[in-house]
């Protein structure tokens, strides 16, 4: 539970930013490029809002930012650690206008802010948190300048970079499930970073929100993982982002997720 929030009443708060009229027009760098339905997409992020809701979690909208396609992947502009926000600096220099909006939203919950400076670049994408530790990607969209800024900005907890090759963020390729085990795909990180790494049934398997202690949020794309998952007494619930995986995004893409 964040203590900074505990007394604003605003604990397990969501973030979450609705899809902007350009969403079709968002940056594609790994799948291969397809016309993505806006009405679908739209209907796609309600039903992902209603997940959320539906787990426990307080929704609240990010600002829109009509005019950046990839808006609607808010968690690529903040990483939050306890009461600390860090707004990043996209490595996509197309998304940096994305950042003021979630500045507004997260002042709004009453954290402290931090920025990451240029040259430095990060992308909250790259940012995994398990437990103590925070993995953080070293990838085409965070530098070393962005990885050793959050680190400073993070001060006592322990940060790992990781190097991925293959996939947009760190958290395409891994994220961790809710007792801290590590999920992904060995191809595309460096698996001697990341201790307990267990391989993904399916590549979207890689892409895990925690909603709570014993509940995850999987992509439809990913049916094998939401079996074993659920075979391990997870329970499991799925959404269909498919319009999101048509532009490299992913389940934890569209929210960030303050507990
Ligand atoms: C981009 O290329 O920046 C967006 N089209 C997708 C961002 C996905 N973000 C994420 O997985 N954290």
């Amino acid at each position: 539970m964040n203590t900074a929030l505990v007394n604003t009443g605003l604990v397990n708060t969501a973030l979450v930013r609705e899809p902007g009229p350009l969403l079709a027009e968002g940056t594609v760098t790994h799948a291969e490029r397809r016309p993505v339905d806006l009405d679908l997409a739209r209907r796609q992020h309600e039903a992902y809002v209603a997940a959320l809701r539906a787990a426990g979690w307080n929704v609240r909208a990010v600002p829109p930012a009509d005019d950046c396609p990839d808006a609607v992947f808010v968690e690529d502009t903040v990483v939050v650690g306890g009461d600390l926000a860090v707004l990043t600096r996209p490595g996509a220099e197309r998304r940096r206008a994305e950042v003021a909006g979630t500045e507004r939203a997260v002042r709004d919950l009453g954290l402290r802010v931090a920025t990451v400076e240029a040259p430095g670049t990060l992308d909250g994408g790259d940012v995994l948190q398990a437990g103590d530790t925070v993995y953080v990607g070293r990838t085409a969209r965070t530098n070393e300048e962005g990885v050793c800024r959050l680190a400073h900005l993070l001060g006592g907890r322990r940060v790992v970079p990781v190097e991925v090759t293959g996939c947009l963020h760190l958290k395409t390729a891994v994220t961790a499930l809710p007792d801290g085990t590590l999920i992904g795909v060995p191809e595309w990180v460096d698996t001697a970073a990341l201790p307990g790494l267990r391989v993904a049934p399916e590549p979207s398997g890689a892409r895990v929100v925690v909603l709570g202690p014993d509940h995850v949020l999987l992509a439809a794309s990913a049916p094998r993982t939401a079996e074993v998952l659920a075979a391990d007494g997870l329970r499991v619930t799925v959404v269909d982002i498919s319009e999101y995986e048509a532009l490299d995004g992913c389940v934890t893409c569209l929210s960030v997720l303050v507990p």
